[in-house]
Parts: structure tokens; C-alpha cells; sequence
């Protein structure tokens, strides 16, 4: 990650983010389904007031199917209206729009009514940085990403793209600062590669990792580097058993942590290991 949220950032991010409020009707609020709540910022609530939002959970394709269907109870149990999509195959798109259809069709009736008719629906884009923004943005405009003309009350800076008949959508995503007042938070960030681990100690990082895949996924640890381990073993012993496998051995014989570091923290983002979700619902962070 690029940004330095310093208070003065986010002052000004809070400020784009209301004033871009006013011109819509709907929230699509991108989440990492691996991580939906870590990378998520709470005080979203608060910014989106009373507009009616739908979380997209994006990278389904690296998620845990298993888990996903854990989310997918938890929305549901909560009410929020929700979708799962993998930006860059398109899949689950169709979904978001009929979804969004669905959720605006109680106000749109209203506004029928009302003898308002061909009325559009307005979405804006809220995620924070590498969630897949501009990924959805491109593949939701599809190869027509036909940029619309000034619409009354829209700042010239801000374009909309035509998603369907009558939805529109922003092309200027709002950018969130993810939460960082929590350790725990920031090492899952840093584990799907959302943020720079020079934030974090990567040997650290990559020891915690190696904590997190015996608990969650022995198998999948297992079958990677071929070792074997088990509740007596610590995780530094489960490293040392990764860097001997792979020898990542310094000159006097030594284990490389650095190196082994780097190896764990390079194949959990290139998902070597398969599918794998760092949070699921009932987890207290
Ligand atoms: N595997 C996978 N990668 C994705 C998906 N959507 C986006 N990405 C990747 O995630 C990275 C960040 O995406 P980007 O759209 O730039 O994120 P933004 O910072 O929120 O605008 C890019 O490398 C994308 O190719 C997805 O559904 N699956
Ligand atoms: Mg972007």
C-alpha cells in the first residue's frame, strides 16, 4: 500500500466520500472475501448514513468455498444484502445487478408513484486499497464503459458509467484507509498482499502465518513443503522444518529466516497453497 493514512488523509477521504454521497443512491461497499471484515473500514457505517449499501464480497476465486458459505449465513442472518464475485472472471456481476435492482425496487415503486419515471440508479464504489475497485469498474462497464455526459449536479471532475438501461454507476471509487489499530488486522492484511510488509516484520508475519495454517489448514500446510508436525511442534519448528525442505540455509548451515520468510509470505499471495479464507465469522478479532 502507497498511502500513509495520516489524520489529514482521511479528513479529506471522509469528505470526498460524503460529498460523492450525495449524488447517489446505493453503496457497493468491495470487500477481500478472504479477509471480509479486515479489510473493511467500520466507520463505512457511519460515512454511508442511511443510503442503502450492498457488500461485495471480490476474489472468490482465492476464497475457501467452505467458508464463503459461512459469510454468506452471517449476511443473511444480518440482513445486509450481499453478493460474492470474482472481478476478473466476471462471475457474480450479473448477480450485483440484479441485486442492486432488487434492493432500490421498494424506492424506485415510490418514486413511480410519485410520476417520477426513468429514474436511474446511482452507485458508488467504497473499498480500501486493493480490494479490486478499478477491476469491478472495468469489468461492471464492460466493453461499452460508455462514459456518460454532465448530469445536473455533478462535479465535471466525476464521470458515470452506464451499467444497464438504469444503473449508473461512479467511475471514481471511493478509497478507504483499512484499520490498523489492531495487529491482528494488519498481519491479515499483509498475508493477502494488500499492504506493504515493511509495515510488518516479515519473518514475524510469516511465523504468525505458519500459526494461522497448522490451526486452519494442517493439510494444506502438509501437502505444501511435505513435513510433518503435530500440537507438540512449535511454529518455529514447523519453519525451520519449511526452510530445511526448501534449503534455505545460510553459509555456516544455519536456517535463513529472512529467505524462508519471504518464501511463505511469496506462495500464501501467489495462493499456491489453494483457497484459503484468513477469517470467518464467529472469530473474535
Ligand atoms: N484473484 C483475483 N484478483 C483480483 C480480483 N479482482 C481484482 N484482483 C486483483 O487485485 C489487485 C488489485 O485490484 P484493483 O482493481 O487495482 O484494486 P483497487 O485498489 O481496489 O482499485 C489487482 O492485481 C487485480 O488484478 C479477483 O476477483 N480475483
Ligand atoms: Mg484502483
Amino acid at each position: 500500500m502507497d498511502i500513509q493514512w495520516y489524520p489529514g488523509h482521511m479528513a479529506k477521504t471522509k469528505r470526498l466520500i460524503s460529498e460523492n454521497l450525495k449524488l447517489i443512491d446505493i453503496v457497493i461497499e468491495l470487500v477481500d472475501a478472504r479477509i471480509p471484515v479486515s479489510s473493511r473500514n467500520p466507520e463505512v457505517d457511519g460515512l454511508v448514513g442511511g443510503k442503502k449499501k450492498i457488500v461485495v464480497l471480490n476474489k472468490t476465486d482465492l476464497a475457501d468455498p467452505e467458508i464463503n458459505k459461512l459469510w454468506e449465513q452471517h449476511y443473511k442472518d444480518a440482513g445486509q444484502p450481499y453478493v460474492f464475485v470474482d472481478c476478473i472472471k466476471g462471475k457474480g456481476i450479473k448477480e450485483l445487478i440484479a441485486k442492486i435492482k432488487q434492493v432500490m425496487k421498494p424506492v424506485m415503486d415510490r418514486d413511480k408513484k410519485k410520476g417520477r419515471m426513468n429514474r436511474q440508479i446511482k452507485c458508488l464504489i467504497l473499498g480500501i486499497p486493493n480490494v479490486g475497485k478499478s477491476t469491478l469498474i472495468n469489468t461492471i462497464g464492460g466493453k461499452s464503459t460508455a462514459k456518460t455526459g454532465n448530469i445536473p449536479g455533478v462535479t465535471k471532475s466525476n464521470q458515470w458509467i452506464k451499467v444497464s438501461s438504469d444503473i449508473l454507476l461512479l467511475d471514481t471509487p471511493g478509497i478507504l484507509w483499512p484499520k490498523f489499530d489492531d495487529e491482528v488486522i494488519g498481519l491479515k492484511l499483509a498475508w493477502i498482499g494488500s499492504i506493504k510488509e515493511t509495515i510488518y516484520d516479515r519473518e514475524e508475519a510469516a511465523l504468525k502465518l505458519i500459526g494461522y495454517l497448522r490451526e486452519a489448514y494442517p493439510e494444506k500446510l502438509h501437502d505444501r513443503y511435505k513435513i510433518e508436525f503435530d500440537e507438540n511442534t512449535t511454529d518455529l519448528e514447523i519453519m525451520d522444518k519449511i526452510a530445511l525442505k526448501r534449503k534455505l540455509l545460510a553459509r555456516g548451515g544455519e536456517i535463513d529466516y529472512a529467505r524462508t520468510s519471504e518464501m511463505i509470505m511469496d506462495e500464501i499471495k501467489k495462493t499456491t497453497f489453494g483457497k484459503i479464507s484468513f477469517e470467518w465469522p464467529m472469530e473474535q478479532l
